[in-house]
């Protein structure tokens, strides 16, 4: 909130010389895709800075009454005031005038921006049809009116394609609801009263960083701390115990647990009989699942699974943490489909801290209907052409379309970085005749390929609530500042827009409160607005399952799932290698021997969204490709040599770095870094596979294979 300057204990008075300044503070909310949702508080003084005659924002920190952030911020939030004051920020619409990818830009006047997107747009839906336009956004701001909004009615009205999929998240709760028919799952902080907590595909000290506290308050209560991932992370550096199986072969390991659990009797059979469908069917299957059968597959010693699933029936409560890492391989739902069915076989769910964590988000519909930005004058959604997000360079590359996409809008993301496959995406970005407009603060990868820029505002330059992914608050975020030079929020771009092609319906017109206001449900503005964050109309004991009410056909968890079976998927849990199945890379492993995984690896990086700054890129030092020592020596290749990487998608050089993270057969080129950032303009996405996953509309970049060469050693 916006504190009276008069009454607010936190305003004071700073004298500069002969001129005193006025201070005061202003609650908000970090609008980072990052389940934290940190609450942050803003010291403005009344004067100007950089491209505004308004206040400045001189100092940011975490708000320390927020209940899960607690004061604290993060590597790349605390040097958000660079972000926002950074020389690079674009502040002016601009328009291409040199070849697409360049970034040679002219600036230009809101008025005449707007004019040429209309005529351009107006042409395009006269000649091609609505549907030949396509918005393409991802959460660079996952503020409820500012991520997706009036947008939403803008495009219906023009009739335009809608975008489907999901870069993030939407296979784990697809996968989660195959089993437990909801999303939905336990209250992550919970966590603090387990006595096993496996941090299972998740990267919890990096990705997560405030629910670490909550994992370390479980330890010192004796819980023991169990991480599963391919890579040694951070995470798992400060685990009691690390399991790294082979990436994309988790499911076998869970069939092995399951295996034990049963061979064992360390289920609940009350539990079982109660609230589950389909139990003598998987325990049928999972005999099979011998713990060597599965030790084999995963690259594990059959010890460890073994004493996995022992640890798993034999301690209560067992919380199980997961997020998105392992949603990206062709059997990214299947992974979460089959880790559900774990709590439900030991009854885990009925203790406080036992069950699975995974996002919160769906618990937000307790209080937020977004379905009020589909209000009129949309076309129903549902009757236009679906292209889904992670096909990008598929729908601008694909002569067979009808019609054929002629006009992207970009906001809120980088696709050009963030999508995989990425050469085919930035072909399609380079076609003379496709009019591509983008929303950006910063001069991205997508951007330069753009044909017109409009300049966006900052999280601290706009009001929103936020809803999180990983806490059950909602946070408020006022705007501290004016937007700087002539930035405006997504949503104001929405209505100029809509202005300049004629429009005149008001839903296309509704101002930000409003739309905050009518989106919100039995959530108290007043107090959200004072505090800076109100919990969720929930109960402060979630546990959703602990009586069963699963919401599924049957009311109970399905180990065996008719639905699945319906769609054409097994109906019980079954590992699959990567490239069987769903189309992916069969036949391709002779060639391309390694596993390529792309991780988020940087304390100072979200996404795309930091490496270009100054305090953030150069103190990561630059991209590389990881490799284990025996696949390095394999090659002839040194720390420090440089090497290629490379499959039929596209190729990096980049500098090698052997360590012992990785198993052997697997490399990891980290993700965020920008094509400038990379000698030969590719990106870690340039390799990636754009499989769909096997349900849910994600993406299988987790299912891609390479081959390394060395090409020059370490200069001496
Ligand atoms: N510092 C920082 N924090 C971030 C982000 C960032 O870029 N930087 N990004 C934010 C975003 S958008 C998201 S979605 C979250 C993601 O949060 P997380 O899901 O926690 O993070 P990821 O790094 O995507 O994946 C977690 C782990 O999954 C592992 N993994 C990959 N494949 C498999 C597999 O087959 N099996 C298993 N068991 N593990 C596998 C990876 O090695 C990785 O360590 O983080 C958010 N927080
Ligand atoms: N290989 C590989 N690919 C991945 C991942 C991976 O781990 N490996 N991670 C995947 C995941 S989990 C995710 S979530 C995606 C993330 O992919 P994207 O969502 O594309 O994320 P960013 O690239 O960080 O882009 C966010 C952009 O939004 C802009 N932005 C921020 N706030 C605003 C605003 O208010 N208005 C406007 N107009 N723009 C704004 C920022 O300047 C930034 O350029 O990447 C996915 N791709
Ligand atoms: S990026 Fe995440 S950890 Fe950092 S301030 Fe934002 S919500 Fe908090
Ligand atoms: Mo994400």
């Amino acid at each position: 909130m916006a504190t009276d300057v008069a009454a607010d204990p936190a305003t004071d008075v700073a004298t500069a010389g002969a001129r005193s300044t006025q201070r005061r503070t202003v609650l908000g909310t970090c609008h980072h895709d990052c389940p934290d949702s940190c609450g942050w508080v803003v010291t403005v003084e009344d004067r100007p800075k950089g491209g505004s005659s308004g206040p400045t924002a001189v100092r940011m920190r975490g708000n320390p009454e927020h209940p899960y952030s607690r004061g604290e911020l993060c590597p790349k939030v605390n040097r958000f005031l660079d972000r926002v004051y950074s020389p690079e920020r674009i502040l002016r619409p601009l328009v291409q005038r040199g070849a697409k990818g360049r970034g040679d830009f002219a600036p230009a006047s809101w008025d005449d921006a707007l004019a040429l997107v209309a005529d351009r747009l107006g042409e395009i839906v006269d000649r091609h049809g609505g549907e030949a336009v396509l918005p393409w956004w991802s959460a660079g701001t996952q503020g409820l009116i500012q991520q997706s909004s009036l947008d939403r009615r803008f495009f219906a009205k023009l009739g335009a394609s809608r975008l489907t999929g999901s870069l993030c998240g939407a296979v784990a709760g697809a996968g989660t609801a195959s089993t437990n028919g909801s999303g939905r799952a336990a209250d992550p902080t919970d966590v603090r009263f387990a006595r096993l907590v496996l941090l299972w595909g998740t990267n919890t000290r990096l990705t997560n960083r405030h629910l670490w506290p909550f994992v370390e308050e479980a330890r010192a209560n004796g819980a023991t701390i169990v991480v599963i991932d391919p890579l040694r992370t951070m995470t798992a550096e400060s685990a009691d115990w690390f399991v790294q199986p082979l990436p994309g072969t988790d499911v076998a390991l869970m069939l092995g647990m399951m295996h034990v659990l049963v061979r064992d009797d360390l289920i609940d059979h009350d539990y079982i009989e109660r609230h589950t469908v389909g139990f003598d069917r998987l325990a049928g299957m999972v005999q099979e699942w011998s713990p060597e059968r599965a030790a084999h597959v995963c690259g594990l010693a059959t010890d460890e699974v073994e004493r996995l699933g022992c640890a798993y029936g034999t301690t209560t409560p067992a919380f199980i943490r997961t997020l998105i890492g392992a949603e990206h391989q062709e059997h990214g739902a299947m992974f979460f489909r089959t880790l559900a069915c774990l709590p439900a076989l030991t009854g885990a769910w009925r203790r406080r801290g036992g069950g699975l964590a995974r996002s919160v988000g769906a618990w937000a519909e307790a209080n937020i209907d977004e379905s009020v930005f589909d209000g009129p004058p949309s076309a129903p959604p549902t009757a236009r052409r679906a292209v889904n997000m992670n096909h990008l360079g598929r729908a601008l590359t694909d002569p067979t379309m009808d019609p054929r996409v002629m006009a992207l809008f970009v906001w809120n993301g980088n696709p050009l970085v963030s999508v995989p496959n990425a050469e085919l995406t930035r072909r399609g970005l380079a076609r003379d005749d496709l009019f591509t407009v983008a929303s950006e603060q910063f001069m991205t990868d997508t951007a330069r390929y753009a044909d017109v820029i409009f300049p966006a505002a900052t999280q601290i330059e706009q009001t929103d609530v936020v809803a999180s992914w990983g806490h059950l608050y909602l946070g408020w975020n006022e705007a501290a500042i004016p937007p700087l030079g002539e930035a405006v929020p997504n949503t104001e771009l929405w209505r100029r827009l809509a202005r300049a092609m004629g429009f005149t319906e008001p839903e296309l017109f509704e101002d930000d409160e409003s739309l905050l206001r009518s989106a919100l449900r039995d959530v108290d503005v007043g107090a959200l607005r004072q505090r800076g964050f109100v919990r969720l109309s929930l109960p402060e004991d979630l546990r959703p399952y602990a009586e069963g009410g699963f919401p599924t056909a049957t009311g109970r968890a399905e180990l065996y799932s008719d639905g699945l079976a319906a769609q054409g998927h097994d109906p019980l849990p079954a590992f699959r290698w990567p490239g069987e199945g769903v189309g992916g890379e069969a036949g391709l492993n002779e060639r391309y021997p390694l596993v390529l995984m792309t991780p988020k690896n940087h304390t100072r990086f979200l996404n795309t969204s930091y490496s270009h700054l100054p305090k953030h890129g150069p103190a990561e030092g630059g991209p590389f490709a990881e490799l284990d020592p025996a696949d390095a020596a394999a090659r002839g290749i040194a720390d420090g040599d440089t090497v290629r990487v490379w499959n039929e998608r596209g190729s990096l050089a980049l500098t090698a770095r052997v360590s012992a993270r990785l198993r052997p057969g697997v490399v990891a080129v980290p993700f965020g870094w920008w094509s400038s950032q990379h000698g030969d303009h590719g990106t870690a996405n340039s390799l990636t596979n754009d499989t769909l996953t096997d349900w849910g509309g994600g993406v299988a970049y987790g299912s891609t294979r390479v081959e390394v060469e060395r090409l020059r050693a370490e200069p001496t």
